[in-house]
């Protein structure tokens, strides 16, 4: 077996993590749009141990060692918690290996950083569910996440990538990349733009909100796609909240609204065809019941209120976010395809539209249960 992953000598990763043993086998893994994920094994003794390597993309998180101060602390928050509880942490929270630096990542010669932590063996992630209880329990496991983290020193945390979920930010940088037309592909996405541009003063109530001091800061995960939580194969418990890169200050609505554009998707975010996409009432349900049971008694009024809204316009984000990655010639999110931005957009922009049109009806179903 050739023992290399791009650069980067197998046996050298063994070496930095302190690993002992032999590398059995290692492959690409996981369906991220930002980092190189992959799971590597080794032996010894006759037992084998699972890892995750994961290259860093330092493009989009530009200091990775202040990003791992961040994870480390905050996995022990959690860790502690459990423990606390008499609960084994084990398999509900990531554990990091620490290199020969004294730090939890370092870089190659070419440049690459690279982490490694322990796989959780038998759970899976999905990256589309069906299922209205496997969908509560990542309403609940979500919530019980922003809880634990509730006790947790919001000063220590770096901002990993300032301003992620500040729409009107992401609206200006989405105005800039139409008025370059780097990729020269304005002309084609003419409707796409028109539907940002309709939508600006939706851009701007959650800034609005926060400069009144009408909404908490908290610490938030902000990437909270359904792929991004461990379900226990046996019990489909959602054990583990994973991908911790962008855990910062934030709001409660980003991480509601970002599972319901993730999860309550009748199809994947990035179905080409559009009539397959659509709100699922039924996962919206489930999602708001799980998520107010373990998060809900912390929320205050105001956040309750808008989290129908939030699901509309998390999902306007992303769907802009892609859009304005397009127009910028694919520099951001990894494409599988040279139009797969555009299909991710428009894939968003029509869950946004059926929101739109059932709003009404999240906003009862939400209100059944604060
Ligand atoms: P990305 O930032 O690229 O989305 P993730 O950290 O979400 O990367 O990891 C990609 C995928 O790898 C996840 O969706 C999940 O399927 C799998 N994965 C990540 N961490 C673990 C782990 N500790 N145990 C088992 N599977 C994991
Ligand atoms: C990225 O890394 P991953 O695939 O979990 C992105 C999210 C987007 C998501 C859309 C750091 O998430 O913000 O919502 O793609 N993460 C980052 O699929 O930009
Ligand atoms: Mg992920």
């Amino acid at each position: 077996m050739e023992n290399r992953i791009f650069d980067l000598d197998m046996d050298i990763i063994a070496l930095k993590f302190g690993i002992s043993g032999e590398l059995v086998s290692f492959d690409k893994y996981g369906n991220g749009n930002i980092n190189g994920t992959f799971i590597v094994e080794y032996e010894n003794n006759g037992s084998t141990e699972k890892y995750i390597l994961q290259k860093i993309n330092t493009e989009v998180f530009k200091n990775p060692f202040e990003l791992m101060k961040n994870i480390v602390g905050v996995t022990g928050h959690i860790r502690q918690y459990y423990a606390g509880k008499g609960i084994d942490s084990s398999r509900r929270t990531l554990e990091f290996l620490k290199c020969d630096n004294g730090d939890y990542c370092f870089i190659d010669e070419s440049g690459s950083c690279w982490r490694m932590y322990k796989y959780i063996d038998k759970a899976h992630t999905y990256d589309t569910i069906d299922n209205a209880d496997l969908f509560r329990e990542a309403g609940r496991a979500f919530g019980e996440f922003q809880n634990i983290l509730s006790t947790y020193d919001v000063s220590t945390l770096y901002d990993t990538i300032p301003d992620f979920h500040n729409t009107a930010k992401r609206f200006e940088a989405f105005k800039q990349a139409v008025n370059e037309n780097a990729a020269g592909r304005l002309q084609s996405v003419k409707n796409e733009v028109d539907f940002v541009l309709a939508r600006e003063d939706d851009t701007y109530v959650l800034t609005d909100l926060i400069a009144e001091d009408k909404l908490p800061l908290r610490v938030t995960h902000n990437d909270t796609k359904i792929n991004n939580i461990l379900f226990d194969e046996k019990t489909n418990e959602g054990i583990c909240v994973i991908d911790l890169d962008t855990v910062m200050t934030g709001l409660s609505l980003y991480d509601f609204g970002d599972c319901i554009r993730s999860g309550a998707n009748k199809t994947a975010e990035d179905d080409p065809n559009t009539d397959n996409v659509g709100i699922d009432l039924e996962l919206y349900e489930a999602f708001v019941s799980g998520y107010l049971s373990s998060a809900g008694e912390a929320l205050t009024d105001t956040e309750k209120s808008y989290l129908p809204f939030s699901a509309k316009l998390l999902t306007f984000e992303c769907g802009m976010r892609f859009l304005t990655d397009y127009l910028n010639g694919d520099t951001y999110f990894r494409i599988a395809y040279p139009e797969h931005n555009l299909d991710r957009c428009r894939n968003q922009f029509k869950l946004v539209e059926d929101m739109e049109n059932n709003m009404d009806k999240m906003k009862a179903i939400t209100n059944k249960y604060c």
